[in-house]
């Protein structure tokens, strides 16, 4: 392995006359980019904030607004509750729904009750859930790739009458399929999945039904794909890679996954407390990225944290820029 950094300089102070202060051994940080918060994550957090800005607090929150317990627990110190279901929301507040997307009979129920809602699902989740609407419409039976009891997967299937989709999660899966009508499929998927497992998957599928109606390529966003891309970019010169994210939040275990089969160990963090110095033991490069519901602090967090142990050098590795900013719901555009 080629060590990207010249030999670090013991981190010795010597004060005059020396002092005693221990040598902290070298440690090379790639940081890879792009990580961290994507524009469905930064939207849907910004709903939230402009929320609870102008319709003052409490605003409740169907369902962590992105899977990291750092943006919430700083929500809920703004103003907001929340909660898994909508009968947890009293009459008379406002209520957002997260960015994973709901089923349809959310937003139906909330306007039963006459509830001021907020739809912070991403754009692109959303695109997906039109997908399903007009697949249906076209009387396709649909294939529906991804995690079961994730609440995106759940949201994309409250988008079709009851047995209009079947999920699948593996390429063995999709092998053993027996579907009642084979000529009449489509397939579309989570926004967050593997890229690699995903083309797997669509490769059967594609072989098994030749008329199955499909996306170009699949719907995982580009924000996955480049977090993806850009691990795979790092991995190679690390001896080991730390990736932010919640254990509940797809596209961070992803992250992880995509270093482990590139041969490079690698450790889902939540926060800096939890690195385990015992692990790093030997590692001489060590990657770092951050989940698309991840912040920025908590990547600083855990650099400030290795540097009490470490010297420290780090360096960022773009592997593509990103620009992507997705627009605010027009009611709070003026917040
Ligand atoms: O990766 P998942 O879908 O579990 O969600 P997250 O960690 O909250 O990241 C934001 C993505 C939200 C919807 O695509
Ligand atoms: Fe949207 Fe992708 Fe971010 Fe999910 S990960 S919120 S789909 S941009």
């Amino acid at each position: 392995m080629s060590d990207p950094f010249p030999p670090a300089t013991p981190a010795a102070t010597s004060a005059a006359g020396g002092d005693a202060s221990p040598v902290r051994p070298a440690l090379a940080l790639l940081i890879a980019a792009p990580r961290g918060f994507c524009a469905g994550v930064d939207r849907a957090i910004r709903i939230v904030e402009l929320a609870i800005e102008k319709h003052g607090a409490p605003v409740y929150v169907r369902h962590e607004i992105v899977h990291n317990k750092y943006v919430v627990d700083s929500l809920k110190a703004k103003g907001a509750i929340f909660i898994e279901e909508l009968d947890e929301v009293p009459d008379g507040v406002p209520v957002v729904f997260s960015a994973h997307g709901v089923p349809k009979s959310v937003p139906a129920d909330a306007e039963a009750r006459g509830l001021y809602y907020l739809d912070a699902t991403c754009p692109l989740v959303s695109k997906v859930h039109r997908q399903a609407e007009r697949l249906v419409e076209m009387g396709r039976h649909i294939l529906f790739i991804g995690h079961g009891g994730h609440p995106e997967a759940i949201g994309t299937f409250g988008q079709v009458p009851v047995g209009g989709m079947t999920l699948i999660e593996t390429a063995a899966h999709a092998e053993r399929l027996v579907p009642a009508d084979p000529d009449n499929l489509a397939f579309l998927t989570q926004t967050t999945l593997s890229v690699d497992d995903t083309a797997d998957v669509i490769a059967v599928l594609r072989h098994r039904f030749p008329s199955i109606l499909g996306p170009k390529g699949e719907d995982i966003c580009y924000a996955t794909s480049n977090r993806q891309a850009a691990v795979k970019a790092i991995g190679p010169q690390c001896d080991a890679m730390l990736v932010i994210g919640a254990p509940n939040s797809s596209n961070s275990l992803r992250l992880v996954e995509v270093a482990a089969r590139g041969g490079t160990k690698a450790k889902l963090i939540q926060r800096a407390t939890e690195i385990d110095f015992e692990w790093l033991a030997g590692v001489r490069t060590l990657g770092i990225t951050a989940g698309a519901s991840a912040p920025e602090v908590l990547v600083r967090e855990v650099v400030d944290r290795l540097a009490t142990r470490f010297t420290i050098e780090e360096r960022e590795v773009e592997s593509v820029a990103e620009t992507m900013v997705f627009k605010l719901p027009r009611s709070l555009e003026a917040a």
